[in-house]
Parts: C-alpha cells; sequence; structure tokens
C-alpha cells in the first residue's frame, strides 16, 4: 500500500563534473563540462556554471563551446566515477540492504520499516556522503518510486523535498506529462497536441478510456498520473541488456567500413558477455545501432539466442540501407537478455520432452 511505504531516491549532483571538480579545486567558479575528448565529443554533464550557458547532457561539444567559448571541456575519467560510486553505494548499503542502484549516480531505498522519519534518515546520508567523498547529492522522499524521483529534482542541488502521503494530490496535479515514468520527449508531444498537459488533465480520462486508447501501458498510466506506484525498491535489479557503442573521429562513409568497425564492437561485446555478472544469462535478442552525420539514428535487432559476428553484420546491412546509406557517426551493439523467468521455464524443457 502507497501510505505505508517510504522511498527515498538518492540522486548525486553533476555527478562526473562534480568529481573532476573536487579533483581539481582550481576549477571552483568556473563552467566545467565532462565529454567525448575529441571535437566529436559529447557533453556527458557539467556543472552548474555551465548549464547558465544553455549547455546540457547530450549536447555535442561543438555546440557547446560555441555557447561558452571559455568552457573548460575535461576527458571522462570513467574510473574515478566508478570508484566514488561504489563508496556511495556501501554508504547506502550500510543504511539498509533495500537499496535499487539505477544509475551510477541514483539509487532508491525503501526505509518503511524505519521508525526515524525518512527525512532524517535522507539527510544523514546525504552528510556522510559529503564527508566521505565531498560530493553534494540530493534527495526525494515519498510514498513511492515515482513521486520520490520526481522530488530528488525539486531542490538540486545539495537539497531534498518529501511528498507527504496526504499531499500527493495537489503534488502530482499541476506536473507536466512528461514527468511521468515512462513519457519521453515524443510522448509528450502527443499529448500535448491532444490539449494534455499536466497530470491533472490526464485524470480527466476514465480507466476504460485510458486503456481504449494505450492498451496495458494506458491502464499503468492511469495510476501513475494520479501519483500511483507500487513498484517495490528491487535491490539487484537484473540486467535487461548489454551493449557497447563508439562515436567515430570521423565518419564511416561506406559499408565496408562500417562493416570493419561493427566487428571489433562485436568482439568486444563478446568478452563482456562472459562477464561474471552475465556469463549465465539466456540471451535473446541482438541489435545494433547507428547514428549519422545527421544526427538521425536508427535501431534493427533480431531474435537470436546466440548472436554471432554475422548476425550482427547483417543486423548492421539492414541499418545501413534502411538509413539511406548516409556517412555514420556511430556504431552500437547490444543484446537483449531473456527474462528471468522465461529462463526458468527454458531451462524446464528437457524435462517436458522426455515426459
Ligand atoms: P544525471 O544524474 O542525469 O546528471 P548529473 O548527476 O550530472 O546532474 P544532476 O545534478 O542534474 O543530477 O547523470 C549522472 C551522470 O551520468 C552524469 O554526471 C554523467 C552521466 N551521463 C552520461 O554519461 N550521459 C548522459 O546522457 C547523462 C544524462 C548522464
Ligand atoms: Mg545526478
Amino acid at each position: 500500500m502507497d501510505h505505508l511505504r517510504k522511498i527515498i531516491h538518492l540522486d548525486m549532483d553533476c555527478f562526473f563534473a562534480a568529481v573532476e571538480m573536487r579533483e581539481r579545486p582550481e576549477l571552483a567558479g568556473q563552467p566545467v563540462a565532462v565529454g567525448g575528448g575529441s571535437p566529436r565529443g559529447v557533453v556527458t554533464t557539467c556543472n552548474y556554471e555551465a548549464r547558465a550557458f544553455g549547455i546540457h547532457s547530450a549536447m555535442p561539444g561543438f555546440k557547446a563551446r560555441e555557447r561558452c567559448p571559455h568552457l573548460i571541456f575535461l576527458p571522462v575519467r570513467f574510473d574515478l566515477y566508478l570508484a566514488d560510486s561504489a563508496r556511495i553505494r556501501a554508504i547506502l548499503h550500510d543504511v539498509t540492504p533495500l537499496v535499487e542502484p539505477l544509475s551510477l549516480d541514483e539509487a532508491y531505498l525503501d526505509v518503511s520499516a524505519f521508525a526515524r522519519y525518512a527525512w532524517d534518515i535522507a539527510k544523514e546520508i546525504r552528510q556522510r556522503i559529503f564527508q566521505e567523498t565531498g560530493l553534494t547529492a540530493s534527495a526525494g522522499i515519498a510514498p513511492n518510486k515515482m513521486l520520490a524521483k520526481i522530488a530528488s529534482d525539486w531542490r538540486k542541488p545539495n537539497g531534498q523535498f518529501a511528498v507527504i502521503p496526504g499531499q500527493v494530490e495537489a503534488f502530482i496535479r499541476d506536473l507536466p506529462v512528461r514527468k511521468i515514468w515512462g513519457i519521453g520527449p515524443k510522448s509528450a508531444e502527443k499529448f500535448a497536441t491532444a490539449g494534455i498537459q499536466t497530470c491533472g488533465d490526464l485524470q480527466r480520462f476514465s480507466l476504460a478510456e485510458m486503456v481504449l486508447c494505450h492498451g496495458k501501458w494506458g491502464e499503468e498510466l492511469y495510476h501513475l498520473c494520479r501519483g500511483h506506484d507500487d513498484r517495490p525498491v528491487e535491490p539487484n535489479r537484473i540486467r535487461k541488456s548489454l551493449s557497447n557503442e563508439r562515436t567515430y573521429r570521423e565518419n564511416l562513409t561506406s559499408l565496408a567500413a562500417c562493416r570493419l568497425a561493427m566487428d571489433e564492437l562485436v568482439s568486444e561485446l563478446h568478452d563482456d558477455l562472459r562477464g561474471s555478472k552475465v556469463s549465465d544469462r539466456r540471451i535473446r535478442k541482438a541489435l545494433v545501432k547507428m547514428k549519422f552525420a545527421d544526427f538521425t539514428r536508427i535501431t534493427r535487432e533480431c531474435i537470436s539466442a546466440e548472436p554471432t559476428r554475422e548476425t550482427f553484420q547483417t543486423l548492421l546491412e539492414t541499418a545501413w540501407t534502411a538509413g539511406g546509406n548516409k556517412p555514420v557517426r556511430l556504431l552500437g551493439s547490444g543484446v537483449r537478455f531473456a527474462e528471468v523467468a522465461d529462463e526458468r521455464r527454458v531451462a524446464e524443457q528437457p524435462f517436458l520432452d522426455l515426459e
């Protein structure tokens, strides 16, 4: 039940940039972005000084430099961020085993079982993270995951915000639909053309209408736009996919060049698939991602339990042709894993055959 739970969503502030600034105190007060070192690199994140110039994640480096010529653009040092992420996770696990990491710098905690206020727990966690890493975090506290995640943005940076059960209705009513879990810019645009801007607008539709328009997702949406979300905090979330990608210094202008590059990615992917955490997982699908010089993108996937080099080459060729043989700036390869429940079913198959 929603009102019985106390969920904290913790999110580090400008994570990669904050780590870099801690390492180089002389950068204080200057606009800093972290991203690919080459002129084609993309901003992964930036500090608030840089955000003031309109710079944001996923912005191409050249554009960022246009907006802010004195921007300090630092290369990504992933190992460094990974080490901080591990320290932060250890702090969270010290509080409760009910921690669900979402990415390197984000996690949910379920503190329902604590008699203490979730507000105080969040505050202590943030203080401890600061003491041990020198980094600031923000937190959202709410009766469920969706609201906690929205709330952690409310007092960023270095702040926290709580949505108490009695305030859920008022909190959700005026929120843009874009804030709802699973609604991306495209769906938000579709809703906007239908005159639906806020969660309150969406609440005017009955459950039957929502299901009629959006199927199973409509039913979920019906609850989410009311601020109801009963997804549990799941420690050790099971990985659904594994992928890699690379942005090339020079565009790849022929299929032959893409083929070579894809072989390299696939061999790395196969290495990663031997890693301890995924080596026992069953693969369900293979996929290829392609981003073109004009920034359009395409993905192609196929069902495959043991995708080989050839599987990816076939997908690559389909994507290349479907994309219109345009110069390619980024390639990616990946696999989707079978659900663990499906895996069990498959594992039981031989028994069924024997009967
Ligand atoms: P975010 O939490 O989305 O961003 P942030 O921590 O930098 O800033 P905020 O204060 O708004 O939370 O992402 C966490 C880290 O993940 C970010 O520091 C860099 C990395 N990242 C990428 O590599 N690519 C991306 O597109 C995004 C959004 C983040
Ligand atoms: Mg963050």
